[in-house]
């Protein structure tokens, strides 16, 4: 309700690699709207970081993901939101436990569709937290 003051939550996001390319969609979201992000989602309680991506990627697009490891974590705030809000945020990469498999939009409320990207020619605009880390870590 509106009483309860705000506090930080945990994002788990997943590069999921396949080649020179990685999966991405556009989101449907109050926060990032029609930006292209990456599979993932809230930490839940007593989950590693690897289970929380392997079961987001999952539950949005059908994936199976082989083991999944951790690259960084950045600090983000949505404060201009029309509902504030601050995630930190753990990306993994991982690649598929099949390459044949073909994601599905398993919430098609919360995304348009997932796609592969390749990696020199990634779709615009990404969502903002995503572009930092891009950014950062192509500089
Ligand atoms: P859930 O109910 O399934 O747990 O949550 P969700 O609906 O799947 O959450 P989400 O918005 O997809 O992810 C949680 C937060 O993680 C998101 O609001 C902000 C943060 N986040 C980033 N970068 C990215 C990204 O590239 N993709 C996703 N999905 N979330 C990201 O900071
Ligand atoms: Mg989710
Ligand atoms: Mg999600």
């Amino acid at each position: 309700s509106n009483t309860v003051p705000p506090v930080p939550r945990v994002g788990v996001v997943v590069f999921v690699l396949k080649g020179k390319s990685v999966l991405l969609g556009r989101r449907r979201s109050s926060i990032g709207d029609s930006t292209f992000a990456l599979p993932g989602g809230h930490l839940e309680f007593g989950e590693s970081f690897e289970e929380c991506g392997a079961r987001e990627v999952k539950e949005e697009t059908g994936l199976e993901l082989g083991k999944a490891e951790y690259l960084t974590v950045t600090n983000n705030l949505f404060l201009e939101e029309p509902k504030p809000a601050h995630y930190v945020t753990i990306f993994l990469r991982a690649v598929l436990a099949d390459p044949n498999q073909v994601p599905q939009n398993l919430e098609p409320h919360k995304c348009d569709g997932w796609d592969w990207y390749d990696w020199d020619k990634l779709p615009q605009p990404l969502f903002w937290p995503l572009d930092k880390m891009v950014v950062i870590s192509f500089c």
